[in-house]
């Protein structure tokens, strides 16, 4: 007896290929690798063969089921992947498409610009690379302030400005108050400026770029108490209802007088200290222990105070007739506060673990 593998070959191959659907290729397979299939059916044949041909004929009938395999394995991925209706199984679970995430960063500029736009203050972005005038002149900072050195602000090479001098990066986004004061020409002014700063500092609460929200209003009769009542509104806003801030006497050349505003501790309510159950969760076994974010009740968010009547002058305006207040915040800082974030790096590591979080 004879057995022709090459046309039984050619038979296996017309079967799958004219498989259209998974349910006729499981049915093409058990006709092909069943127990009472094509292939089965050849080996029971084996022993009609001469003995001098049958060793090869069981090798190319043992290749085939082999390439028989291989073709419906590959065949039953490309059906699975082939949307028709006859293929798809309702039943399964669909497929989750992974979505990205917004930088924090980028929902903190969201967040912060929608609750100043509901005070009526528009969003401006001025120029990350700044001229020293700008920066510092305009701002009431002598020749001889600290901040103007190298150690503190990044210069860029180039020719100077022959009356806005060295162009550096922007330290802080305080330039932003005479670049909107010039463009208004008068008031009122209501201005949320939003921009990269730089400064060569890098530890678990700075880095060389960090981003700044600079609040400025200046209009008639403006004074303390409007720029505590933005303020609350902000942090209420922004970090919960229950949040309370206040204003502790500072220094600043650009304003008069000025201050560091504090918010209540988002994680022990202003209180200072958090109360840790001991193990029996009895009320009167909790343990007071101070809170470990603020120690004493209270978060710093930044600088703060009424325009100095020199900045006002640098921007145009007559200081007599209008009064202003103005803030600089990091955005940075406020998210650490808002969700006790341990290390500004984070937000600059790339690591997903921690951005997809937000
Ligand atoms: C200023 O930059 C003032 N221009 C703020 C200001 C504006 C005061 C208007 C009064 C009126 P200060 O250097 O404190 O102030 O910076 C403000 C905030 O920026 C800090 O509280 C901090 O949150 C953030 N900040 C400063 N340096 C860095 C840094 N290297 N990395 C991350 N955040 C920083």
């Amino acid at each position: 007896m004879e057995i022709d593998v090459t046309n039984e070959k050619k038979k296996a191959i017309d079967f799958i290929v004219n498989s259209s659907s998974l349910s006729e290729l499981i049915k093409t397979e058990t006709e092909l690798l069943g127990r009472n299939g094509l292939i089965n059916s050849l080996l029971k044949q084996l022993k009609n063969i001469i003995p001098e041909k049958r060793k090869t004929v069981g090798i190319n009938i043992n290749a085939l089921k082999q390439e028989v395999i291989t073709l419906i394995n590959q065949k039953k991925q490309l059906l699975s992947q082939k949307i028709d209706d006859k293929n798809i199984d309702v039943t399964m679970p669909g497929t989750s498409i992974k979505t990205g995430t917004l930088h924090p960063i980028t929902i903190a500029i969201t967040e912060i610009s929608s609750i100043f736009s509901k005070l009526g203050f528009i969003r401006m972005s001025y120029p990350e690379v700044e001229w020293e005038y700008l920066a510092f002149d305009t701002l009431n900072m002598p020749k001889t302030h600290p901040a103007r050195d190298d150690f503190e602000t990044t210069f860029v090479n180039g020719e100077p400005h022959p009356t806005y001098g060295k162009m550096i990066l922007t330290p802080h986004t305080s330039s932003g108050q005479i670049r909107e004061m010039w463009r208004l020409k008068k008031p009122p002014i209501r201005m949320i400026n939003i921009g990269k700063c730089y400064r060569p500092n890098w530890d678990a609460t700075h880095t060389p770029m960090f981003h700044q929200f600079e609040g400025l209003c200046v209009d008639t009769d403006i004074n303390i108490t409007h720029l505590k009542g933005a303020l609350d509104y902000f942090a209420k806003e922004y970090f919960g209802e229950n949040t309370q801030t206040r204003l502790r006497p500072h220094h600043f050349q650009f304003t008069e007088p000025s201050f560091e505003v504090d918010i209540s501790c988002t994680m022990c309510q202003g209180t200072g200290i958090l109360r840790q159950s001991r193990d029996s969760g009895t009320s009167q076994d909790d343990l007071k222990v101070k809170c470990k974010i603020c120690k004493s009740g209270w978060l710093e968010l930044g600088g703060t105070g009424m325009v100095h009547p020199n900045v006002l002058i640098s921007g145009g305006i007559d200081p007599i007739k209008y009064s202003g207040w103005a803030f600089g915040f990091g955005i940075e800082r406020v998210i650490m506060m808002k969700y006790g974030v341990d290390d500004i790096r984070n937000y600059y590591s790339g690591d997903m673990r921690f951005l997809s979080q937000f």
